[in-house]
């Protein structure tokens, strides 16, 4: 080596270990708090995003996920985002319908029943959803839909008389008024909650989707699952402004093609783990099949009632959204 390469190689090596030193001095952990179980595909996807977050910037923003409510449950979740006890977290959006109709846009009973028409909706309302985030201090990264909710019971149920006083586990306010609607008695449980709840009697009956019912082996409790397809809600990956407006670009600018990953390869999971849990519910001798038709149109009824309180409770901007989504379709 000529005294001169030496020189160079010096420089260089000193540049990589004063770059190196600066950037252990800013690197970050943030905690993602996430609902769900860790063997579901959000919490999966979501651990791929920390991980393709943290390879992608060098380690200078490391995300790791705490799944199943275990650092903050999942009632908490928005709220801990907000005020920064936790820099980004992984929330039902509806949960927080009571707080705003708008959150409850993607609970709507048979606005949008597949995925593609759920795809639609969330086009046409995300403009708005950004907007009342972005007021609660708070900026959406991704969003991945679960699979169709159906009904789970434990005995048959071919019309809405049959589901008279029956103990409900609800998740929302729209869940809520269901039951309200249906003659059912609803009790708010978070979804890691539901399995102890069904074990002693708490709640007899839900609705979910195929996948909560097999992330919490509701066979243990209950014997049958209704497919209704009555909507698709969704998680969404929320970031305090603050800690987002203490990034640099660089950084961002890995976070959004992990998050812009993360919806895509999420979404296809949705679809996949459907028939994977049907099937998994079945497998576990729990009776899986469509709800009959007077099932079928009474809760079409009720999904009549529930679009018209849920466009009169958000007023115009649920208009707007409804009409753009129904003009996708055409
Ligand atoms: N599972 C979640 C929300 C919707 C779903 O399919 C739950 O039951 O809590």
């Amino acid at each position: 080596m000529t005294s001169h390469s030496v020189h160079k190689h010096c420089a260089f090596a000193i540049a990589l270990g004063l770059g190196l030193t600066a950037g252990a001095a800013q690197a970050e952990k943030w905690d993602m708090p996430m609902a769900y179980a860790a063997s579901n595909y959000h919490s999966a996807v979501g651990a791929e995003f920390a991980r393709c977050v943290t390879t992608g910037t060098g380690g200078k923003l490391e995300i790791v996920t705490h799944p199943s409510g275990s650092l903050f449950k999942g009632n908490e979740i928005k709220r801990a985002v907000q005020t920064g006890q936790a820099p980004i977290g992984e929330r039902l959006l509806s949960a927080h319908q009571n707080e705003n109709p708008i959150f409850g846009v993607d609970s709507v009973p048979f606005l949008a029943t597949s995925f593609e028409d759920a795809a639609n909706l969330w086009k046409a309302a995300k403009p708005v959803i950004e907007k009342t985030l972005e007021k609660q201090n708070l900026m959406l990264l991704y969003s991945v839909p679960w699979p169709p909710q159906g009904l789970y019971f434990k005995k048959e149920v071919n019309s809405v008389a049959d589901m008279k006083g029956v103990k409900f586990r609800s998740y929302n306010t729209a869940t809520a008024r269901l039951a309200e609607l249906t003659g059912m008695l609803p009790v708010q449980i978070e979804a890691a909650e539901i399995s102890q709840a069904f074990a002693t009697g708490v709640a007899e009956s839900m609705v979910s989707s195929g996948s909560t019912g097999y992330d919490r082996k509701v066979w243990e409790s209950l014997t049958h699952f209704y497919e209704v397809d009555a909507w698709l809600p969704r998680n969404y990956v929320l970031v305090n402004s603050d800690a987002w407006k203490g990034l640099d670009d660089g950084t961002r600018n890995v976070v959004l093609g992990c998050a812009a990953l993360a919806e895509y390869a999420g979404s296809w999971r949705a679809v996949e783990y459907t028939q994977f849990t049907l099937n998994g519910l079945r497998a576990n001798g729990m009776k899986v099949q469509r709800a009959g038709d007077t099932l079928t149109n009474e809760l079409k009824e009720i999904g009549k009632t529930m679009t018209a309180e849920w466009l009169q409770a958000v007023g115009d901007d649920g208009k707007a959204i409804v009409d753009a989504f129904q003009a996708m379709g055409k």
